[in-house]
C-alpha cells in the first residue's frame, strides 16, 4: 500500500502530482535513455505505463531500463491482461465505469487475476471514467464504449460517486490520449468535491496551464503522455 499511502499523504497535504505515461509502442528503447534523463529533470512524481493497444514486448525491458537510472515509482496503466510486468511498482487496476462492456468492467479484471498473483505489484482499484472530448479516442474504439457526456455533470459525479462506494481507491477522469479537448474544469471540479478518494486527471493536457487549470480544480494527480512525447522537452518550458 506503500505507493496509494503515498497518494493519499499528498492530497491531505495538497501536494499535487505529475504522471508521466509512456505508451511502450510508442518508445524506441534505444532512446530510453535520453528519456529518462527528461523524466529525471522534469516535475514528474510518478511514471505510468500503459496504452490501448500495446504489441510489443519491450515492457519488461523498458522498465528495468527505466528502475536502473530513476527513482520514481512505476505504475501499469493496462489496457488488457498482457500489459503486466512485476519489474513496476504497481497498478492501476481499471474498471471502465463509465462503460457498460462487461470485458473492461469486470472480465479483464478476472483474467488478469492469476497473471497478478505471481507478482508483487501494489494493485490499485481505480474507476476507470472516460469523458466525451470532441472526437473519437483511442480508448473509445478499442473499449467499444460512450463515453460520458460532459454536458451532464450530474452523472459523471454519480459515475464517480457509485466507483467510490464500489470500493475503488482512485478516480481517473480520462478525455482519452491525444484529446482535442480535455475534461473540463467544471467537471474536475464538482468531481473532486463530492469524493473523499483522490482524483486522477488526463487526456488533451497540453500545456502548463492545463495542468494548473486540473490541480486548481480539483485534480490531485495529472497525467502528461502526448505533450511529453511529442517533445521530452515539455517540461523545460
Ligand atoms: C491518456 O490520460 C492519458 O490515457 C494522457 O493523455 O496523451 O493526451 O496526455 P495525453
Amino acid at each position: 500500500t506503500k505507493i496509494y499511502n503515498h497518494i493519499l499523504k499528498s492530497k491531505a497535504e495538497n501536494e499535487k502530482l505529475l504522471a508521466i505515461l509512456l505508451d511502450p509502442d510508442k518508445i524506441d528503447l534505444n532512446n530510453a535513455e535520453v528519456l529518462v534523463e527528461k523524466i529525471n529533470q522534469s516535475p514528474a512524481t510518478h511514471i505510468f505505463i500503459g496504452g490501448s493497444q500495446v504489441e510489443n514486448n519491450i515492457l519488461d525491458e523498458l522498465i528495468s531500463k527505466i528502475k536502473g537510472d530513476c527513482d520514481l515509482p512505476i505504475v501499469l496503466f493496462p489496457g488488457n491482461p498482457s500489459q503486466i510486468s512485476d519489474q513496476a511498482d504497481a497498478i492501476l487496476f481499471l474498471s471502465l465505469i463509465s462503460g457498460r462492456n462487461p470485458d473492461y468492467l469486470i472480465e479483464h479484471q478476472v483474467n488478469a487475476v492469476p497473471i497478478l498473483q505471481q507478482t508483487n505489484l501494489e494493485v490499485i482499484s481505480t474507476g476507470y471514467i472516460l469523458i466525451e472530448s470532441g472526437t473519437e479516442t483511442a480508448v473509445e474504439r478499442v473499449s467499444k464504449t460512450t463515453p460520458l457526456d460532459r454536458n451532464n455533470p450530474e452523472y459523471i459525479v454519480q459515475t464517480a460517486q457509485a466507483g467510490e462506494m464500489l470500493g475503488n481507491k482512485l478516480i481517473y477522469l480520462e478525455a482519452g490520449s491525444g484529446a482535442d479537448i480535455a475534461v473540463p474544469k467544471e467537471i474536475i471540479k464538482l468531481v473532486s468535491q463530492n469524493l473523499k478518494i483522490p482524483l486522477i486527471v488526463g487526456g488533451g493536457i497540453i500545456d502548463l496551464q492545463g495542468i494548473q487549470k486540473a490541480y486548481n480544480s480539483g485534480a490531485d494527480l495529472v497525467v502528461i503522455g502526448t505533450a511529453f512525447e511529442k517533445d521530452v522537452d515539455f517540461f523545460n518550458k
